[in-house]
C-alpha cells in the first residue's frame, strides 16, 4: 500500500534537532531532516539549553522555522537535564543497550526523571498536534513518548525508531524498569529496528516477558494492544556525500592530504569518542599490525579522528585518557623522525571535508564492539574511487555487517585476527578490491535514506490501526 503521507503532516520528536537546511554533524539529524526536508512538518525536541535552578518537569518551549518546517524546542531544567538525558539515557540505557551492564549506573533519581520529561515532552507537543498528523519519534531517549501521547488522548498514528542496538532478553532483563519500557513500545503502531538480530530481540523478549503473542509478519499482541516491530536498516544520503566530493573544498583537501602522505598507506577511522566504538581495540590491533608485518612501518598511518560526546560523563573521560596513553604509546614505540604511525584527533572534523578523508584511505577501520548501524562504513564506501577502490574492515557486531558481507569482517575482540584483517586489506589485488567495492556500493546505493523514510513511512500509513482504549495506558 502506498503512503497517504500527502493527507497527514509529517511530526518528528527526537531528543535533539538539526537545521533541515543545513548539512548536519551526524547520523540522526541528517536522516530526520531529510524526511521533513521532502514533506515538510514538524520537528519538536530539547532547544539543548540547560535552565539552572529550572523548575523540574518545567520548561519554556521556542518556535523557529527552517523553510516548510517547524521547528519547536523546550528547555530542560538542570535537574531533569542530569537525570534524563545524562542520566537515565546515557548512563543506564545507552550502555545497557549496548550490552555493556558493567557501565551502567541505574540510581533511582534518574528513572523518574526520564519519566518526567517524556510526560512534559507530551503534554507540550499533546497542545501542537492537528487530527491528521502522523507522528515519528527517534531513539531511546523517548521510549515512553507514545505511551505518555496515549495517555493525553493522543490517537494518531505514532511510529518509533531505534537508532543503538536493542540487547537479547537477559540483558534487557537486567534494567531496572525494562518491563514498563517494553510495555510502553506498545503503544506505538509501528517500531522500526536496526537489524533483523534487534528485531528478533525484541521477539523473544515481548513473547518470553510481557506474554505477548505473535501475529506474524512482525505484528504482536499484548495487554490489548498491537504492534509491529520490523527492521528498518537505516542508510546514507549518497547524493549528499557527492555533492560534497565534488566541492573545491574537498578536492582542494584531498590533493593536500595526498601530497602529505602520497607515499604512505592511510588507513581512517572517523567516530564519537564512546566505548562502543573499541577505538582502544583499534588502536592495539594497529599495533599489532606494526609489530607482526614490519613492512608496514614507516608506512602505514593511521588517522583517528573522534569527535568529543557526553564529556561530563566519567566513562568518557576515562576512555579519552586511555586513547591519549594508547596513541602515545604507539608513537613513541615506532615513530620515525618523518613518520608518525598514529594521527589522533580529538575533534569534530567538518562534513564537508570528509569525502577526501575518505577518498584518501586506502582502508577504513570501523571496529565498533556494538553498534546499531554505522553510517561511516556506508559513507566510505560511497566515497571510493570504484576504479581503485580503498576495503573497509567491519566489525561483525555493527549493525551495518548484516547487510555489508562484501567487507572484511572482524571480531574486534580479537585483536591478532583484526591485525592480520587489516594486514589482508592492505595488501588485497585491485580485482578483488573492486569486486568486494562494487556489491557494497550496490547495496548502499540501494538502501539509503530515502528508502529508509520513505519505507519506515509508508508502513507506519498502511499499519491497521484499531479503536484506542484510553484506560489500557500503562503510563
Ligand atoms: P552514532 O553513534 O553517532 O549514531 P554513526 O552512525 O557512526 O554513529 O555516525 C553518525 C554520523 O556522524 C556519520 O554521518 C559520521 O560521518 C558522523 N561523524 C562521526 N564521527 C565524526 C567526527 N569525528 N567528525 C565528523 N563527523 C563524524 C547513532 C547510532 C549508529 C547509527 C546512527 C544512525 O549509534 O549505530 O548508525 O545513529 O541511526
Amino acid at each position: 500500500m502506498g503512503s497517504d503521507m500527502s493527507t497527514g503532516r509529517l511530526v518528528i520528536v527526537s531528543n535533539r534537532l538539526g537545521d533541515p537546511r543545513k548539512p548536519a554533524a551526524g547520523g540522526l539529524a541528517v536522516a530526520v531532516g531529510d524526511a521533513l526536508a521532502r514533506s515538510g512538518g514538524l520537528w519538536f525536541g530539547w532547544s539543548g539549553k540547560v535552565v539552572e535552578g529550572g523548575a523540574p518537569g518545567e520548561g519554556e518551549v521556542h518556535h523557529q522555522r527552517s523553510g516548510d518546517v517547524q521547528l519547536v524546542t523546550i528547555d530542560l531544567s538542570k535537574a531533569d537535564h542530569d537525570t534524563y538525558y545524562a542520566g537515565y539515557s546515557n548512563q543506564a540505557l545507552w550502555p545497557a543497550f549496548h550490552y555493556r551492564l558493567d557501565l551502567a549506573d541505574f540510581a533511582s533519581g534518574f528513572f523518574a526523571g526520564y519519566q518526567r520529561v517524556n510526560r512534559l515532552f507530551a503534554r507540550k507537543l499533546a497542545a501542537l498536534l492537528r487530527p491528521d498528523d502522523v507522528i515519528w519519534v527517534h531513539d531511546y531517549h523517548l521510549i515512553p513518548l507514545a505511551d505518555e501521547l496515549r495517555a493525553l488522548g493522543c490517537r494518531h498514528r505514532i511510529g518509533f525508531f531505534l537508532h543503538i542496538p536493542l540487547p537479547p532478553p537477559p540483558i534487557l532483563a537486567a534494567i531496572p524498569g525494562h518491563e514498563w519500557l517494553m510495555r510502553s513500545l506498545f503503544a506505538y503502531d509501528l517500531v522500526g529496528l536496526q537489524t533483523r538480530s534487534d528485531a528478533d530481540h525484541f521477539a523473544r523478549f515481548v513473547q518470553e516477558e510481557a506474554g505477548a503473542r505473535a501475529l506474524g509478519e512482525g505484528g504482536f499482541e499484548a495487554m490489548g494492544r498491537r504492534v509491529i516491530a520490523r527492521a528498518h536498516p537505516i542508510g546514507i544520503d549518497v547524493g549528499e556525500f557527492q555533492r560534497l566530493a565534488a566541492s573545491n573544498e574537498s578536492r582542494q583537501t584531498e590533493a593536500t592530504i595526498k601530497k602529505q602522505y602520497g607515499h604512505r598507506r592511510l588507513l581512517v577511522g572517523v567516530d564519537r569518542l564512546d566505548y562502543s566504538k573499541g577505538l582502544p581495540h583499534r588502536f592495539r590491533a594497529f599495533r599489532e599490525l606494526l609489530a607482526n608485518y614490519p613492512e608496514n612501518r614507516d608506512s602505514a598511518t593511521l588517522i583517528q579522528i573522534a569527535s568529543p560526546t557526553r564529556e561530563s560523563v566519567l566513562a568518557y573521560e576515562d576512555l579519552r585518557h586511555e586513547l591519549e596513553g594508547l596513541a602515545g604509546e604507539i608513537n613513541g614505540d615506532y615513530g620515525e623522525l618523518a613518520w608518525l604511525p598514529i594521527r589522533y584527533m580529538h575533534r569534530v572534523w567538518a562534513r564537508r571535508r570528509l569525502p577526501a578523508l575518505y577518498r584518501c584511505a586506502s582502508v577504513a577501520l570501523v571496529t565498533p564492539l556494538r553498534d546499531g548501524m554505522n553510517l561511516v562504513a556506508k559513507e566510505y564506501v560511497a566515497m571510493q574511487d570504484e576504479a581503485d577502490p580503498g576495503v573497509l574492515v567491519l566489525s561483525r557486531f555493527a549493525g551495518a555487517a548484516e547487510q555489508m558481507r562484501e567487507a572484511l569482517l572482524v571480531n574486534p575482540y580479537d585483536i591478532p585476527a583484526t591485525a592480520q584483517a587489516i594486514q589482508r586489506a592492505l595488501r588485497m589485488p585491485l580485482g578483488e578490491r573492486r569486486e568486494r567495492h562494487a556489491a557494497l556500493l550496490a547495496q548502499v546505493k540501494e538502501h539509503d535514506v530515502h528508502e529508509w523514510s520513505r519505507t519506515f513511512l509508508d508502513t507506519l500509513s498502511a499499519v491497521e490501526t484499531r479503536p484506542r482504549d484510553e484506560a489500557a495506558s500503562v503510563a
